[in-house]
């Protein structure tokens, strides 16, 4: 597959921006259940049902940053920067309300309609992922979300409504955002939570297998539907090095990079790996591959493989005494060599080099750099100036490491959608202190905010940056 333009521009998804949650129709969905505060980790690792949470939580994807009302003027300001894609997400209950319905609700459906001609009125090339940490609360009531083999029939369904809906309009869809994520949190991932009678392991990848199977049958379906579209696996990237050169250490990463890839090694190779399926036998985890999802995921391989990269990852054998607080759901130990951002995320521009290369590597397909971005914390100052320098200083090195694997290593990438056009939701704390965007929107941690938008000093630098990147 080629394009004729690097695809530059800013990522979103909708439980982080859109709020207006009982509006235009639209039915509940996982993230709505997830508070903000001390019991959000609990629920969102689908240790603690979302139904325990002591009542007066407070529920920022509610409200968000209200994108549902404001797209139109957010888009001008994504167009000004010069930006020629645009990432964002389709919230399914807005399409479903419960995902049972056999109609899409023709409301929710217009809503994108609008966001996509908005796009295209500026040449903004609309990359769509068809669920980002979204399921309907319908579809857990009914079937415990991908916990059951319904949930594939219910996302083809779904899956299906967009394609037709859009097609012409929309060139470039993503199945799942962040797939892997199903491991560390599977209830912000696919809607699940864990019951003290059941094998953690044998739930989650058994609910990965059925996400694989419905981002195979997609792959079928938009083929048929839309055959000149392209369509990806998104990974959260980064490769685990090992801590030392103690072969254990050196074994210890390679499980863990293993684990992580598994999944682009069904969605691109379309075959699980030895290791897994001898885990699985070994420790008595029953998978429900058929004959049939073999063939389909053999036969509905991924166009590109899309990624998010916020930091490289480090693994120790033996962790007694060693820093493990890395502030990130995939875990490991703290890399003494790297710097850290206020949450503790290593920064590690070389390392998006290096995962470029072994996802490469492993797997040839054009890559496309969907998420990539600094959470920090900004100070508005009293003449409505945001200097922040150091996100500018995060995204230059980042982006000069992209440079340097597409130059040297020869490495297709489709594009860079940072991560977050805009001030969002953050998804693992969901507050919005930890920002990522290049527009500044005026709300806090509680909710409190007039939801002004302001252009941060990042804003004018990546704009100056797109009028003369010469690709
Ligand atoms: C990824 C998600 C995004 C986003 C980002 C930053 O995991 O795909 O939805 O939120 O990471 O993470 P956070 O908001 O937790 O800082």
């Amino acid at each position: 597959m080629e394009t004729n333009k690097f695809l530059w521009g800013g990522a979103t998804a909708a439980n982080q921006v859109e709020g207006a949650y009982q509006e235009g129709g639209r039915g509940l969905s996982n993230i709505d259940l997830l508070p903000f505060g001390e019991y959000r980790l609990s629920v969102a690792q689908g240790d603690m049902p979302y139904s325990d949470v002591p009542a007066g939580a407070y529920y920022p994807s509610h409200e968000a940053i209200d994108f549902y009302h404001t797209y139109k003027e957010d888009i001008r300001l994504l167009a000004d920067v010069g930006m020629r894609a645009y990432r964002f997400s389709i919230s399914w209950s807005r399409i479903y309300p419960t995902g049972l319905e056999s109609k899409p609700n023709e409301e929710g459906l217009r809503f994108y309609e609008s966001v996509i001609e908005e796009l295209l009125k500026y040449n903004i090339e609309p990359i769509v992922t068809i669920s980002h940490f979204d399921v309907p609360k319908g579809l857990m009531d009914a079937f415990e979300s991908w916990k059951s083999r319904e949930m594939v029939a219910m996302y083809e369904k779904y899956a299906m409504t967009l394609f037709e809906r859009f097609k012409g309009k929309v060139k470039y869809w993503i199945t799942f955002n962040e797939i892997n994520m199903i491991l560390h949190k599977p209830f912000t991932g696919a809607g699940i939570s864990i019951k003290e009678n059941e094998n953690r392991d044998e739930v989650i990848y058994n609910a990965a297998h059925y996400e694989m199977v419905a981002s195979a049958l997609a792959t079928k379906r938009l083929r048929e539907v839309v055959p000149d579209a392209h369509i990806g696996a998104m990974l959260a990237a980064g490769d685990y090095y090992p801590y030392s050169s103690s072969p254990e250490d050196v074994r210890e990463a390679q499980k863990a990079n293993q684990e992580t890839f598994f999944f682009l090694d069904v969605q691109s190779r379309g075959e699980y790996p030895r290791w897994a399926l001898n885990k699985f036998q070994k420790s008595g985890i029953h998978i429900d591959i058929t004959d049939e999802d073999k063939k389909l995921l053999k036969e509905n391989t991924v166009d590109y493989i899309s990624f998010s990269y916020y930091a490289s990852r480090t693994s120790k054998a033996d962790t007694t005494g060693v820093d493990t607080n890395t502030g990130n759901a995939a875990g490991g130990v703290v890399n003494p060599y790297l710097k850290r951002s206020e949450w503790g995320w290593m920064i590690d521009p070389l390392g998006l080099r290096i995962v470029m290369n072994s996802i490469w590597d492993r797997y040839q397909k054009p890559l496309f750099l969907v998420e990539n971005g600094l959470g920090a914390r900004d100070v508005l100052e009293e003449d409505d100036a945001i200097h922040d320098d150091y996100r500018i200083a995060y995204l230059k090195e980042h982006i000069d490491a992209i440079q340097t694997t597409m130059v040297e290593d020869g490495i297709p990438l489709l594009g860079f959608t940072m991560w977050s056009a805009i001030d969002l939701v953050s998804s693992s704390g969901g507050e919005m202190g930890k920002r990522y965007g290049l527009i500044y929107v005026d709300k806090d941690d509680n909710g409190e905010g007039t939801l002004r938008r302001i252009k941060k000093d990042s804003y004018h630098w990546f704009k100056e940056f797109l009028a003369s990147s010469n690709i």
